[in-house]
């Protein structure tokens, strides 16, 4: 459980610059992941299995679409992307390049990232992924579920061979219910949407040029931009600056993790009714910013 909350206090940290520290209040969680629909499409599934010190994980797959399920250790968290290592990193310097991406959802210039999720204490978190041949690593890391606890890295390799294209279930037209593309610096397909109660299929398309990702919240109002901004500002404060009302009575539901720019995944989430808002966190190389301060903060609502 503690990943996404170092991640968003990260991003607090990373807003506030050298102003010193910042009283953020821990964002309540309900995590929403949902395991009912994917399942039923007959994608072929993979398992990856968290150890006390480490993953089970397949070191070679025949290229397609798989139901990639994350099974998680009891009192632990795991965070899997799958991820192309760029050529001629030492071992160390892709651990510490990827744990950059894990931990505090910076993505490393050379890299491919095609996408994941998170679970912990026991969960089972699903995402389908589209795996193409060539060489890619699977990106895990872990970390014990207290306070302050080291997150470790496990970048095992994973070569995909050539398949028959046609026999992959890809070809079946699974429609998901959220269909959302990313690109600078939007989330298209959610904005006045109301989605469905229940067990629901989310696609995430990336068409644009920077990497994203989503940390998705439930909020107590339709955000508007300004309500984001008035966020940020508050951190970013040279002066402590308590947060605006929303965001300490926000609770984070659920994750994509970072995809580069063409990759797409299927998840899954079950979302009480409510209003809700997916926020980019990912900074703009060219400004700094948060992508979220520019436009990749949208609001929906689930009925
Ligand atoms: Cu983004």
């Amino acid at each position: 459980m503690r990943r996404w909350l170092v991640l968003v206090c990260g991003v607090v940290a990373l807003l506030a610059g050298s102003v010193g520290p910042v009283v953020a209040q821990e964002p309540q969680t309900d995590p929403s992941f949902s395991n009912e629909v994917l399942g039923t499409y007959g994608l072929p599934e993979i398992a990856i299995t968290q150890r006390e010190d480490g993953y089970d994980a397949p070191r070679e797959v025949v290229a397609g679409r798989y139901l990639v399920a994350l099974v998680s250790r009891p009192g632990l968290s795991a965070y899997l992307n799958l991820v192309r290592v760029p050529a001629g990193l030492s071992d160390a310097e892709a651990d510490e390049q990827l744990l950059s991406a894990a931990r505090n959802d910076v993505p490393v210039d050379g890299w491919t990232y095609g996408g994941g999720t998170y679970a912990f204490d026991g969960n089972t978190a699903w995402v389908a992924l589209d795996l193409q041949p060539g060489e890619w690593a699977w990106g895990l890391t872990s970390q014990p579920d207290i306070d302050d606890a080291e997150e470790t890295v496990h970048l095992m390799p994973l070569t995909v061979t050539a398949g028959d294209a046609a026999a992959s279930p890809v070809a079946a037209g699974i429609e998901p219910s959220a269909d959302v593309t990313m690109t600078e610096f939007v989330f298209e397909g959610l904005d006045g949407t109301t989605l469905p109660t229940g067990p629901q299929v989310w696609r995430f398309t990336n068409s644009g040029s920077q990497a994203h990702h989503m940390v998705l919240f439930r909020t107590p109002m339709l955000l508007a931009q300004e309500d984001v901004t008035a966020m940020v500002d508050a951190f970013m404060s040279a002066t402590p600056t308590p947060p605006p009302s929303w965001w300490n009575e926000s609770v984070w539901v659920g994750y994509a993790a970072i995809m580069s720019p063409g990759q797409s995944i299927l998840t899954e989430y079950d979302l009480d009714p409510g209003t809700y808002a997916a926020l980019c966190f990912i900074a703009d190389p060219e400004t700094g910013m948060p992508h979220l301060m520019e436009g990749m903060a949208q609001a929906f609502t689930v009925a």
